[in-house]
């Protein structure tokens, strides 16, 4: 470091040649204000005495008189500075429990709100008793407790079994739920050797592990997801439990339904069934179609206003899942006005997810149809929603009663024509006769014609459909009110036709 004169002489000697406005070593040493006050404290911080070496000022430090300064009374001094008062908190949780709890609103930079406020805690795992919940502070301590015994949750036996029986509702749902929740739990045991219920391999297709993990996968990198439905049995293909991993495990992903298929049932079922789901989640009806579709439109005008809401990101990314056969692949195709997606009238058409590109921002995902493991589920339910390739299925005719009863009359002689059977094997063999499917020694073959009619009554060849729960207890109480008139009607008649013949013996 040196004075302008020798630091010239430097650049020199070092062949330094640049010029302009450099900065040179040294070339400023003037203190600053800041720093001069900075070395004034280790001067200052010296004594002055006097001649008799008594301290005339004390060093800075040593200083004896107290300065006049307050400290602003302020709670924050005391307390956590993220203090929020009961009422307060009682509000944001309203406010904000309410706007997350609508599927039709959405909220938009979550992160940034303390969304972890929300959650109450599950007191049902919490040791912890929560007196003050049940009784006021004041009646329970200090003078005036007016609390002397216990209270106890139940005065007698039957209360008690009561609050027993629905603890252990609760836990069976639970673990129903644990054990869909891709845990597998119901696949272990079978691993071990034995199961609850025997059960034909098929009727667990679309549960194996590969097919959730292809699910968990579609889940993972949507940030849409559609939930395809059957307008046939909508209740029957919706996957509860995945619903229910969703809304606790990814609550910022959107949920919605399309009912597809709703050229298979009369309009007024599909709007029923849609006013229904509404409840729920937003429902389209959807008719997947390349040449003559039903609801396009009105679904890719909804996925534009997702990939708006979201316009920070680069795209956003749509996945469909489903039942097996529900028609995902074809909703796909519809959209891409072009067969993109393998489609077949058979369930498990598509093997793994395969993403399709539908405009600039927004990505489709297929994702092969999975079937919620379920205890209450019967082979029947599983069979009749498709689930299952009918030709795998062995004595496909015991199947045959509950798909009658699932059927209209009339709608099976319409497709058949055949008329004026007892019981589902008189059905059978009518159908057998009529079609000329006879064994050898003329016996009709059951079982073949069974299977033909489950493949018909699953590629909706046969009209059937299942109403909202609303609308049938609505057309329970018409056919109540009908057979009322109708019985009304004929002891009217019966009450002439015996005046009738009162008048003519008199
Ligand atoms: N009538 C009618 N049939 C449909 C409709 N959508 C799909 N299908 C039929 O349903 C069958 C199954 O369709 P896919 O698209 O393969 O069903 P998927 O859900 O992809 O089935 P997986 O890949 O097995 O899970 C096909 O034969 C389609 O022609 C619809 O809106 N109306
Ligand atoms: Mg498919």
């Amino acid at each position: 470091m040196g004075t302008g004169k020798k630091e010239k002489q430097r650049r020199i000697r070092q062949g330094d040649t640049r010029d302009g406005n450099l900065r040179v070593k040294g070339e400023n040493f003037y203190r600053n204000s800041k720093r001069v006050q900075f070395l004034n404290m280790y001067k200052g911080s010296n004594d002055i005495r006097n001649k008799k070496g008594e301290i005339v000022r004390g060093a800075d430090l040593q200083d004896r008189t107290i300065p006049t300064a307050r400290v602003q009374p302020d709670r924050r001094w005391f307390n956590s500075t993220r203090v929020i008062s009961q009422d307060a908190l009682k509000h944001f949780r309203e406010a904000l429990g309410e706007t997350q709890k609508d599927s039709y609103q959405v909220l938009l930079k979550r992160n940034k709100l303390p969304m972890s406020l929300l959650e109450e805690k599950d007191r049902s795992d919490s040791p912890n008793a929560n007196i003050l919940e049940t009784e006021s502070y004041s009646q329970t301590f200090g003078p005036n407790a007016q609390r002397k015994k216990p209270r106890i949750a139940a005065s007698n036996l039957e209360e008690v079994a009561q609050i027993i029986q629905k603890d252990n509702e609760q836990y069976e749902e639970k673990q129903e739920l644990n054990a869909t929740l891709g845990l597998m739990g119901n696949q272990e045991d079978e691993d071990n050797g034995w199961s609850n219920v025997a059960k034909e391999a098929i009727f667990s297709k679309g549960q194996s592990k590969r097919i959730w993990n292809e699910l968990y996968k579609v889940i993972d990198s949507s940030d849409v997801v559609i939930h395809v439905l059957d307008a046939r049995d909508p209740l029957g293909t919706s996957c509860k439990s995945v619903e229910d991993y969703m809304t606790k495990e990814t609550p910022h992903k959107h949920l919605i339904y399309v009912l597809n298929k709703c050229d298979l049932v009369p309009t007024w079922v599909a709007a029923a069934w849609v006013k229904h789901l509404s409840k729920r989640r937003p429902t389209l009806a959807f008719h997947a179609s390349i040449t003559n579709s039903f609801g396009k439109g009105s679904l890719i005008q909804l996925l534009r206003q997702f990939s708006q809401l979201h316009s920070d990101r680069k795209q956003i990314s749509v996945g469909f899942i489903g039942y097996p056969n529900t028609g995902k692949s074809s909703i796909i195709n519809t959209l891409r006005k072009k067969k993109v997606c393998q489609v077949a009238p058979i369930p498990g058409e598509t093997k793994v997810w395969q993403y399709i590109t539908l405009m600039k921002k927004i990505f489709l995902i297929d994702c092969p149809g999975i079937v919620p493991p379920s205890t209450k589920d019967t082979e029947e339910d599983i069979l009749l929603r498709g689930v299952v390739r009918v030709e795998n299925v062995t004595n496909a005719e015991q199947y045959i009663p509950s798909l009658l009863s699932r059927c209209q009359v009339k709608h099976l002689e319409r497709t058949y024509e055949i008329s004026g059977w007892d019981d589902a094997t008189d059905f059978l063999q009518m159908l057998a006769r009529k079609q000329g499917r006879l064994l050898k020694g003329g016996e009709p073959d059951e079982s073949g014609v069974a299977k033909q009619v489950l493949t018909d009554f699953n590629r909706g060849k046969i009209p059937w459909f299942m109403l909202p729960p609303e609308k049938e207890e609505e057309e329970k109480i018409k056919e109540e009110s009908k057979n009322k008139e109708r019985i009304k009607k004929r002891s009217n008649e019966a009450d002439e036709t015996s005046q009738e013949k009162k008048t003519k013996t008199s």
